[in-house]
């Protein structure tokens, strides 16, 4: 495989519009010189659904998001962990959310975090979300990787099934798409003064999964990890970030870039 180049840019804080949204296309078909356009994949994590005092905060940063997913028309949109604040969210909370994703056309990945663990109890068992067909729940509905033959994708990740400590990035499949994601809710060793912290995901293990991208979920900052050899970003959380990651996978080539959500400042 290709090593991809990268770049990660901040997209400005305006409100995209149609015109833009159709430069983002055509850059997307140049880069591929008229092949299939690249996959276009939206990424973020730590939504918290559930965490919040005033009930009708719970669902504006999901809505936000899903926003986002249509403007960019992105194919795939991944949430890498703790979209729910805890596996015991009251179920109206629940239902709204699942009518959310089920009103949005994109496939969803969702990777349980360390706040909503793919327990027996776990909040992606109820029947409220499990009835949704465009959502795979990694560790409930799928094993470890979700398959889209159609794009040509795999996006592989290992679930919290547990409140206890893991390792997110350990013992990565082998390829067997030509586009393959992975996904991670961990904290990153920065050195020696992170090591005793839980769920630790270290450069080495970036550097082992050998995927085109990782999405990464934990923290509530966006910001790079890894050594640079694979691209590998925290989208940060829709509250502080404000923005979620838009990766465009075209053949050798990843673009990362941040897109603003509209939420309420
Ligand atoms: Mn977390």
């Amino acid at each position: 495989m290709a090593r991809a180049r990268f770049s990660w840019v901040r997209e400005p804080l305006s409100l995209p519009n149609p015109a833009r949204q159709n430069e983002i296309v055509t850059e997307a078909n140049s880069a591929t010189n008229g092949a299939r356009p690249g996959i276009i994949v939206a990424h973020t994590s730590d939504l918290h659904v559930g965490g919040r005092w005033t009930p009708d905060a719970e669902l504006q940063n999901l809505r936000a998001v899903l926003e986002a997913v249509q403007e960019t028309s992105a194919d795939v949109l991944i949430l890498a962990g703790d979209v729910f604040d805890t596996n015991r969210t009251p179920l109206p909370v629940v239902e709204k959310a699942a009518r959310l994703l089920d009103d949005a056309t994109v496939r969803i990945v969702v990777l349980p975090g360390n706040h909503d663990p793919a327990t027996s109890e776990t909040v992606y068992r109820l029947q409220e979300i499990a009835d949704v067909d465009n959502v795979y729940v990694i560790g409930v509905d799928v094993g470890d990787t979700v398959k889209f033959p159609d794009l040509d994708l795999d996006v592989w990740g290992t679930a919290h099934m547990d409140y206890h400590d893991m390792s997110p990035l350990a013992a990565p499949p082998a390829r067997t798409a030509t586009h393959q994601i992975a996904v991670a809710h961990g904290h990153y060793v920065r050195g020696p003064h992170d090591e005793h912290r839980s769920w630790l995901i270290h450069d080495h293990e970036i550097a082992a999964t050998d995927a085109d991208y990782i999405a990464l979920g934990h923290w509530d900052l966006p910001q790079p990890a890894g050594d640079g050899s694979v691209p590998a970003y925290y989208s940060g959380s829709p509250d502080l970030a404000k923005t979620v990651n838009i990766v465009r996978l075209g053949s050798g080539s990843v673009d990362v870039k941040r897109h603003a959500l509209h939420v309420g400042d």
